[in-house]
Formats: C-alpha cells, structure tokens, sequence
C-alpha cells in the first residue's frame, strides 16, 4: 500500500469543509492510516516547505499555514501519491479542474486548502515530520 502525507489546510479546516473533504478521499477508495488535529510553527512550516524556503511566497505561506489548526492526514492505497494530487486539483484554484477539492473550496493559489505529498521521497519525508510509527495502522 502507498502512502502519502496529506494537509486540509487551516482553510478548509476552519469553515468546516474536513467532512465534505475526508469523504472525497474514502470516495475514491483511499483508507486513513493516521490523522490528527495540529497547529504548526514556524519550525515545523519550515522543514515541511523545506524546498520553498528561497520563493517569494514563501513568508505569506508559513504565516498562512501557521495561522490556525489544521489537519494532518497520512492517506494509503494504490497510487495514493498521484491519485490524492488529482482529487486535491492544480494549486492555484483558478487552473484547478471541475470537481476537484482546490476547484470546489480553495480561495487563492495560497489558501488553496489542502497539501499533498508529490513523490515516494517526499512521502516518506513528510510522513516522518507528522507522524511516529505508532500514529499509523494498516489499511
Ligand atoms: P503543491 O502544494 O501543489 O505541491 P507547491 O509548488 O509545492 O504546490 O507549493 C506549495 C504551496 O505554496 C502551495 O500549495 C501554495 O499554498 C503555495 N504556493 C505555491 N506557489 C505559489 C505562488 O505562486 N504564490 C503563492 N503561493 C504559492
Ligand atoms: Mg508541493
């Protein structure tokens, strides 16, 4: 089974779109193996967008995503890498297609409500900032 670390961002978890999000996932057969409400620092925001810490959006997304709870999921299944980036959408909305989650609840190419892993390495990295061994159980 796959795995990938996945983020309802503090967007979408605080208008209470994590139900209506959670149910798209299950929908398309993929099985929580961990999940649990957080709110990041800047520490943590940092080794997660480890790759990000040089762009110019960088400092509107750690205050954006250290700005209110959130919840971190670690999703599992057959090509759960790719499958959960095509149920999330693009990452700016406004090129997201119909249907999908940014599409449907994300405001703006920051606030794009949910994060998802885009490779095996950075799933096992991402999975290890969230997440001990103990959190995860098989699908
Ligand atoms: P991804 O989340 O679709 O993998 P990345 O390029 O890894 O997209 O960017 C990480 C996050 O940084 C995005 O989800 C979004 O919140 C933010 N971001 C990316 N590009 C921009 C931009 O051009 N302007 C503002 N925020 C951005
Ligand atoms: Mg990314």
């Amino acid at each position: 089974m796959e795995k990938t670390l996945v983020l309802i961002k503090p967007d979408a978890f605080g208008k209470n779109h994590t139900g209506d999000i959670l149910k798209r996932y299950e929908d398309e057969g993929l099985k929580i193996v961990a999940a649990k409400v957080m709110q990041m620092d800047k520490k943590i925001a940092a080794i997660h967008y480890a790759e990000h810490v040089e762009k110019p959006f960088y400092p509107d997304l750690v205050e954006f995503m250290t700005s209110a709870p959130l919840m971190a999921l670690i999703l599992g299944g057959d090509n759960a890498i790719s499958k959960v980036r095509e149920i999330n959408g693009a990452t700016n909305p406004a090129k997201a297609a119909e249907g999908t989650i940014r599409k449907l609840y994300a405001e703006s190419v920051t606030k794009n409500a949910v994060h998802a892993s885009d490779s095996p390495e950075s799933a096992a990295r991402e999975i290890k900032i969230f997440f001990s061994e103990i959190e995860q159980f098989g699908a």
